[in-house]
């Protein structure tokens, strides 16, 4: 009896199982039980950048769906792409994620979102409030307008390698060491803020 009992909670619970699995594959938020490490950077040049960027990071990483591993300290960098604004605040992370890709970076445009940004005011490349990029999520290569990891700019850019060869010098993306393409660029201007408190 008690053994028929129990077979029958095993089926029901690996029911529930099945059924949350599917559930999570039809809504594609969460890889079902795995998590991922990835590695986002932020960004900003209006309004009170650092707090922004404090918040942001705050809101992204609930500490659940997504944990915060490591933070950079925060940057001040020249501007990148547009000369003719103010200088950024830029600060990398690192975090471990149930999140999909997608869902990471529906995520990081609600942040935006929420904290000011308005996409429709901008120029590419131009001022704003808080911006968020997905550089890396794990080793996964992925090529879509919405989301093209690893992200295609990164090697490029110093205001994104200094931070981020701070919290992850060692990792490799697409093949290419962190700490190894942050010597191809130039880090001219870029200065390491105290902290704010
Ligand atoms: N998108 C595709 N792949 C990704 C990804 N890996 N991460 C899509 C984030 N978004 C990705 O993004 C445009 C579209 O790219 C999104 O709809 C998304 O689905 P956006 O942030 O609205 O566009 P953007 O910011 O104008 O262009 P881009 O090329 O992403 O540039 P950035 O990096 O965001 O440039 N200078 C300094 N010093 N520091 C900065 O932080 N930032 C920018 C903005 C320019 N100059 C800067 C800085
Ligand atoms: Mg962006």
């Amino acid at each position: 009896m008690a053994r028929a009992l129990l077979a029958g909670v095993k089926s029901r619970s690996a029911l529930a199982f099945l059924h949350l699995t599917r559930f999570l594959r039809r809504t594609g938020s969460h890889f079902a039980g795995k998590r991922y490490g990835a590695l986002l950077s932020l960004g900003g040049n209006l309004g009170d950048v650092r707090a922004t960027l404090d918040r942001a990071v705050a809101m992204l990483c609930d500490g659940s769906d997504v944990r915060l591993m490591a933070r950079s300290r925060d940057y001040r960098t020249p501007p990148w792409g547009v000369a003719d604004q103010p200088p950024f605040v830029n600060l990398c992370v690192a975090v471990d994620t149930s999140l999909t890709p997608h869902a990471l970076l529906a995520r990081a445009q609600t942040v935006e979102r929420v904290l000011g940004r308005d996409r429709s005011e901008e120029r590419r490349w131009g001022p704003r409030t808080v911006d968020i990029d997905l550089l890396a999520y794990d080793d996964l290569a992925l090529n879509e307008p919405e989301l093209t990891l690893p992200h295609p700019r990164l090697f490029e850019r110093a205001f994104v390698l200094v931070p981020l060869a701070e919290i992850a010098p060692e990792r490799m993306i697409g093949g290419i060491g962190v700490h190894d393409a942050l010597a191809r660029v130039d880090t001219a201007g870029i200065e390491q803020l105290p902290p704010r408190r």
